[in-house]
C-alpha cells in the first residue's frame, strides 16, 4: 500500500498508533511484524512518553528495573544492563532509545504530531485522524497508546499566572536541567513526584517551602547499585520470572507475597515483619500481610507502623504530625517510594506548610499566599499530578459511529470493555485503558499484554475476511459493573485518589482501573479463545482503497 498523501494531503495506513511511549513503540513493532502498515503519531519532540516528559530531579521508577522493562525479547533482556535497583528517568530513557534503534522503529514515528481529533468514517470503515497542524491521516485501525498519566494537572488556585518567577510542572519538565542553587523554591503537592524531587531540590535550594494538602504514605526505596548476582539470577531465569509476574499477586510485579492476615500475627510478629520490609525497601512493604488492602483493621497496623517511623525520623513533632496521613488507608493512594523524603524535613532550609491549617489562597507576583501569610519565592514547582487515565483520551475529540462523542459516552465515567474497546467505536483500541489493570500494575507489562492481544485480535478479524470489530454494549456494561464490584471489595474506595478521579474537579467519581492482573489476563485469554466473546466482528462497506494487509 502506498502510504504517501493523496491529492487532499491524506495519507493511508493499516494502523495508526497515538503515542510513542513504551506501549506505542511495542505496538509498532508487533503490528509491523504482522505485515501491517503502521504509523505512530507522537505529540512530543522525541519518543519515551512518561520518561520523556518527567525529567524532574530525582525521577525514578518505583518498580525495579529488572521488572519494569520489556519482556517480549529474550535478547533484549539479556543484553540490557540496569545499573541500579530502581532506574533513574535518564536510564529508562536511554533504554527506550536503545529499543527504538535495535528494532528500527524510528522510521515509522512522526514526532511533533499532536492529535486533535479522530473520527470514524463509517462508509469507508476508516478512522480519520487529524493533527493540530491540520494534517489528516486515515487507517482501518486506531490504537490509543496515550498513557494513563500524561496530561499534567495544574491546581485550581486563584491567580495561577500571577507569579512572576519561573514555574515548572514535574510532568512537563524542561530538557535542560533546572538549577535551583541558592533560590527560594516552593513545591505544591506531596505525591510521588514531589516525594522524589523534594530531597533533590532541598539539596540545592536556599530555602524550600513544601505546600501540602494531603500527606502521602511513603516507604524507603533503599536504592543501590544492582548487585551482579541479582542481575545474573534474573538473566538466568527471565522467562520463568516473567511468567510468575503475570500469574502471582495483583500487580504484575514479583514481590515477597505473604499468605497470612495481619490480624493472625501477634503485635511483635507484625512489628518484626514491617521492620524487615522497611529495611529492605520498596513497595514490597504492602505485601507484608495478605489483607492490607481489604481489611481496615489489618491496614491500620501497617499505617500505624509508618506513622511511627515518621515520628522517629522527623525531629519537629508538629511537622511529623502534619506529615502523617490519617484520612485514608495506607496503599489506597499509591504508596510512594522515596530516598530520604522524611529526613529532608530535618534540614534547616526546608519548611512544610500544612494547607489544612493555612489554606492556599492563591498565587501572587511574589509567590504563594495562604490564609496566614505570603511566601516569597524565586521559583515554583507544581507536583500536582495528572488528569489520570481518561485525560489524554478525552482531550482529543474522538467520534465513533453516528457521530457519538467519547466525551458524551464517558460523561458519567469511562465505559470500555476490558479497558480495550468501547461500543460505538469500532476498530479503536485503548492500551491500558480504564477498566484494565493499567496503573495498578506493572504498566509496562500490562501494555505489552494489550499490544499482543490487540495484534492477535486484528489478525483474527482480517483472517476471517472481516474488517470491523466492536465491543458489544451489554458485555461492556457488565464489565464496567464488574470493575466497580471488584474495587468495592477492597479499601480503595475509601481514599480521594486519582484512581477515582478525585483530583480533578467535576470528574465523575468512578474507580477506573481493574484490580488483579492474573484474573484480568485469564479473562482476556478466554474472550479471545471463545472467538472474541463480547465483541461483534463484521465486514463493513468495501474499504476505500485500502489494501487488505498481509496477515502472517
Ligand atoms: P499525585 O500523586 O496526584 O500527587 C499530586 C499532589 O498534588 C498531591 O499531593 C495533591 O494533593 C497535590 N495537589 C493537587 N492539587 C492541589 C491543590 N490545588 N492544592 C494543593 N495541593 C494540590 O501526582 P504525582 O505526579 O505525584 O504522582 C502521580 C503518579 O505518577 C504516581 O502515583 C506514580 O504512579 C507516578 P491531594 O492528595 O490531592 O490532596
Amino acid at each position: 500500500m502506498d502510504t504517501s498523501p493523496d491529492p487532499q494531503g491524506t495519507s493511508r495506513h493499516d494502523v495508526l498508533v497515538v503515542g510513542a511511549g513504551f506501549a506505542g513503540l511495542y505496538m509498532l513493532h508487533k503490528a509491523r511484524a504482522a505485515g501491517l502498515r503502521v504509523r505512530v503519531l507522537e505529540a512530543g519532540d522525541d519518543i519515551g512518553g512518561t520518561w520523556h516528559w518527567n525529567r524532574y530531579p530525582g525521577a525514578r521508577c518505583d518498580i525495579e528495573g529488572l521488572q519494569y522493562s520489556y519482556s517480549f525479547s529474550e535478547e533484549l533482556q539479556q543484553e540490557w544492563q540496569w545499573s541500579e535497583r530502581f532506574a533513574t528517568q535518564a536510564e529508562i530513557l536511554r533504554y527506550v532509545h536503545h529499543v527504538a534503534d535495535r528494532f528500527d522503529l524510528r522510521r515509522d514515528i512522526q514526532l511533533g504530531a499532536r492529535v486533535a481529533s479522530a473520527t470514524f468514517d463509517e462508509p469507508a470503515g476508516e478512522w480519520v485522524v487529524t493533527l493540530e497542524d491540520g494534517q489528516s491521516l486515515r487507517a482501518r485501525f486506531c490504537v490509543m497508546a496515550t498513557g494513563c498519566l500524561s496530561v499534567p494537572k495544574m491546581p485550581e488556585v486563584a491567580g495561577i499566572d500571577q507569579f512572576t518567577g519561573p514555574t515548572y510542572h514535574t510532568g512537563h519538565w524542561p530538557r535542560t536541567p533546572v538549577d535551583f542553587t541558592g533560590q527560594r523554591v516552593g513545591v505544591i503537592g506531596t505525591g510521588s513526584s514531589a516525594i522524589q524531587s523534594i530531597p533533590e531540590i532541598a539539596r540545592q535550594a536556599g530555602h524550600l517551602h513544601v505546600f501540602q494538602r494531603t500527606p502521602h504514605f511513603s516507604v524507603p526505596a533503599r536504592n543501590a547499585p544492582l548487585a551482579p548476582e541479582t542481575t545474573r539470577h534474573w538473566k538466568q531465569h527471565y522467562p520463568q520470572l516473567r511468567q510468575r509476574a503475570r500469574e502471582e499477586g495483583a500487580s504484575g510485579v514479583i514481590y515477597d507475597f505473604a499468605t497470612r492476615s495481619a490480624l493472625a500475627a501477634t503485635p511483635e510478629e507484625r512489628q518484626r515483619e514491617y521492620e524487615a520490609r522497611w529495611a529492605k525497601g520498596g513497595a514490597n512493604f504492602m505485601h507484608a500481610f495478605n489483607d492490607l488492602l481489604v481489611n481496615r483493621e489489618a491496614n491500620d497496623t501497617a499505617a500505624d507502623f509508618v506513622r511511627g517511623k515518621i515520628a522517629q525520623i522527623v525531629k519537629d513533632p508538629e511537622t511529623a504530625r502534619a506529615l502523617s496521613p490519617t484520612r485514608y488507608p495506607i496503599g489506597t493512594k499509591r504508596i510512594c517510594v522515596d530516598s530520604d523524603y522524611y529526613a529532608t524535613y530535618n534540614r534547616p532550609n526546608v519548611t512544610l506548610v500544612d494547607l489544612r491549617r493555612e489554606p492556599l489562597e492563591g498565587l501572587v507576583a511574589q509567590g504563594v499566599r495562604t490564609a496566614v501569610r505570603t511566601y516569597e519565592l524565586d521559583a515554583l514547582v507544581f507536583a500536582t499530578g495528572f488528569d489520570a487515565m481518561t485525560g489524554a483520551l478525552l482531550r482529543m475529540d474522538i467520534r465513533g459511529r453516528d457521530g457519538l462523542r467519547l466525551r458524551d459516552k464517558w460523561a458519567h465515567g469511562p465505559q470500555q470493555y476490558l479497558g480495550l474497546m468501547g461500543a460505538g467505536f469500532p476498530n479503536l483500541f485503548t492500551i491500558t485503558g480504564p477498566g484494565s489493570p493499567s496503573v495498578l500494575s506493572n504498566v509496562l507489562l500490562s501494555g505489552e499484554h494489550h499490544v499482543e492481544w490487540i495484534t492477535d485480535c486484528i489478525r483474527h478479524v482480517l483472517g476471517r475476511g472481516c474488517d470491523r470489530i466492536e465491543a458489544d454494549a451489554q458485555a461492556e456494561a457488565q464489565w464496567v459493573t464488574h470493575v466497580g464490584e471488584v474495587a468495592a471489595a477492597t479499601l480503595y474506595l475509601q481514599a480521594d485518589s486519582w484512581y477515582v478521579g478525585a483530583n480533578v474537579p467535576g470528574k465523575p467519581r468512578v474507580f477506573m482501573p481493574f484490580i488483579g492482573v492474573p484474573r484480568y489476563r485469564r479473562k482476556c485469554a478466554e474472550v479471545a479463545a471463545n472467538g472474541y466473546e463480547g465483541f461483534v466482528i463484521s465486514r463493513g462497506a468495501a474499504g476505500a482503497g485500502t489494501r487488505r494487509p498481509v496477515v502472517s
